[in-house]
This record gives C-alpha cells, structure tokens and sequence, in this order.
C-alpha cells in the first residue's frame, strides 16, 4: 500500500500556498519600509496617502500628547521634530504644537516626500530622507 508520507503532503500544501506567499515575500523584499507601509496603510493598497498619513499622525499625537493639554512641547515630541522646525510648525507661537499644527506639519513633509507628485508615497520614497522625516511624526 502506498500512502503519502507527511512530508510529502508538506510540500504539496506549500506548493499550492505559493503564488500568494511568493507574492508577498517578493513585496516584503522591496523595501525596509514595508512594515510600516502595512501599519499605516489602512487600505492595503500598498502606499501611504494623505488622508492615511494625516490619520496615523493624529494616534500618534493622541499617544505622545500625555500631559492632556492638547498641545505636545518639544519634550514630548521626543525629538520627532527639530527646534527650527517646531518653530515654523508653530503657527501660534506659543512654543508647542497642537494637533491642528501636528497635522500641518504632516501634510507638508507629506508632500515634500510625494518626490514623483502622484499623491501617494511608494516604498521608495518613504525611504528617502523626506520620507523618514514623515515617518517620524507617524509612529
Ligand atoms: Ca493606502
Ligand atoms: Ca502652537
Ligand atoms: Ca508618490
């Protein structure tokens, strides 16, 4: 009697999951931002937009925010954001950011990092100096 061993249905069971793991890995493999393209991109489209960003940006004021006064100083910011560039984010110049300036400030790295101007931002260009600078305020 001739039976299938385990390692053999083992094998099967892989070849038949390949196209969807063959895909993912080869996604995985493009880039290092990938993993925090997936947990900020909440449609799974494989690229970050504004709406996305700006979404990921206000959890993460809301988390860095702890003293409950609406408004992240340079401390809490953790060095998230540079001294000049909370002085230019700080459209009120009372010395912190609000989540209306915190939004701001994404939609203008946002748009710094978007480098081919389609509205999105790719793996590549998350990679990029402008993007990590983005990335910072997201996470
Ligand atoms: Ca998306
Ligand atoms: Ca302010
Ligand atoms: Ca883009």
């Amino acid at each position: 009697m001739r039976r299938i061993q385990p390692t053999t249905a083992f094998v099967m069971a892989a070849l038949v999951a390949v196209p969807l793991s063959a895909a993912s890995d080869a996604w995985a493999r493009s880039s290092s931002a990938s993993k925090e393209i997936r947990a900020i991109d909440t449609d799974n489209d494989g690229t970050i937009d504004l709406k996305e960003a700006q979404a990921a940006g206000e959890a993460t004021f809301d988390k860095l925010e702890k003293d409950k006064d609406s408004s992240l100083t340079a401390k809490e910011l953790q060095g998230r954001v540079s001294k000049k560039d909370l002085r230019t984010a700080d459209g009120d110049h009372d010395g912190t950011m609000d989540k209306k300036e915190y939004d701001a400030l994404v939609e203008q790295r946002f748009k710094a990092a978007d480098t081919d101007g389609d509205g999105t931002l790719d793996a590549k260009e998350l990679k990029k100096p402008a993007g990590r600078s983005l990335l910072q305020l997201l996470k």
